[in-house]
């Protein structure tokens, strides 16, 4: 080779080099981001993350409770928890509290979807990022970080694609729902009324607060007004726990439930109980165990990483024919 051809050759990669590190070269130190602590990413270790829980209404809502409190206990993480015994002036109240504290982050699970502006703001002005777990909120996105939970929409919408293929000629139904005004309750309602057909009549709705004992007169007074069967062939369940409360009600009525179409919503122990027994025929799985995902992106809002705005919880539907089966590997 030439040495002309060399000098040539040598200038050639020299420019290419120089392009390729213009157009897509990781960016120069100088150029990263500060870093606010002054010295490495924040760890778990330096994480106090506050949940203020809405209640103990419910088995999802206990699973949920252990998970958070187990995430917190193997990450090394300070976790500041309450039950708020489903008011939401006391999950207020805790928020409040965990703000004055100083908490690097707040993890809320919303018992109902409106009237959290003020808290949130107050949360914002402080500077503390809030995660929305579960439920969703009303509020304007720009007054929380992220939300992590299930799509409560489609669990509806699944609900009624089991009515839909159990009643092709159309039926008479009742529906049990969840605490009014709490985005799970809205949100199942919702999908389920977008799908059901137009041949099957939902003749009454109310609400059992997502608990056992709240939803055992409800159907008492159900069956007060409308014969089993006759007036309704039946029951969308927006929970497990209402379901066996439901269960309760027909069985002392001495209706067997097994002779009613009946869906309900979470795939708790209990449920798949449900469906062993012959009682339930569909369980619509909405997953409670939450606290991986959730201190994962806390700690990535404390480094001040991008999160995703909404993260959806990976959801199924169970049937009696394998429930036996699954039921000892149930995790809640
Ligand atoms: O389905 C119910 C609980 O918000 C998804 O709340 C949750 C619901 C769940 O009480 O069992």
């Amino acid at each position: 080779m030439s040495k002309k051809l060399l000098y040539n050759l040598l200038a050639a990669v020299m420019l290419a080099s120089l392009v390729l590190t213009a157009c897509g070269a990781p960016a120069a130190p100088e150029e990263a981001p500060a870093d606010p602590a002054g010295g490495g990413k924040k760890t778990y270790a330096d994480m106090t993350l506050c949940y203020p829980q809405l209640g103990a209404e419910s088995d999802w809502r206990t699973a949920n409770t252990a998970s958070i409190k187990q995430t917190a206990e193997q990450l090394g993480a300070k976790l500041i928890f309450s039950d708020a015994q489903q008011k939401q002036e006391n999950q207020i109240s805790a928020i409040r509290a965990c703000i004055q504290q100083g908490v690097d982050v707040i993890a809320l699970p919303p018992v109902v979807e409106d009237g959290w502006d003020a808290v949130l703001t107050e949360a914002k002005n402080a500077g503390i990022p809030v995660i929305i777990v579960d439920r969703s909120v009303s509020a304007d996105s720009s007054l929380y970080a992220a939300h992590i939970g299930s799509d409560m929409v489609l669990e509806g919408k699944r609900a009624a694609a089991e009515f839909n293929k159990k009643f092709p000629d159309g039926a008479k139904i009742l529906e049990l729902s969840g605490t009014t005004g709490s985005g799970a309750a809205v949100g199942r309602a919702e999908g389920f009324r977008a799908d059901l057909s137009s041949n099957i009549e939902i003749i009454d709705s109310q609400t059992g607060n997502f608990t056992r004992a709240e939803a055992l007169p409800v159907m008492q007074a159900f069956l007060q007004k409308y014969q089993p069967g006759e007036d309704f062939q039946g029951i969308f369940i927006h929970n497990d726990d209402m379901g066996i409360g439901a269960i309760e009600a027909l069985k002392a009525a001495g209706v067997n439930p097994g002779d009613l179409f009946i869906v309900s919503v979470d795939g708790t122990r209990g449920g798949f109980q449900a469906m062993v027994d012959g009682w339930f025929q569909a369980d619509v799985e909405c997953n409670p165990l939450l606290g991986p995902q959730v201190f994962e992106m806390a700690l990535a809002l404390m480094n001040g990483e991008p999160v995703e705005r909404e993260t959806l919880t990976n959801e199924t539907v169970y049937y009696p024919d394998n429930a036996s089966e699954l039921l000892p590997t149930r995790q809640y």
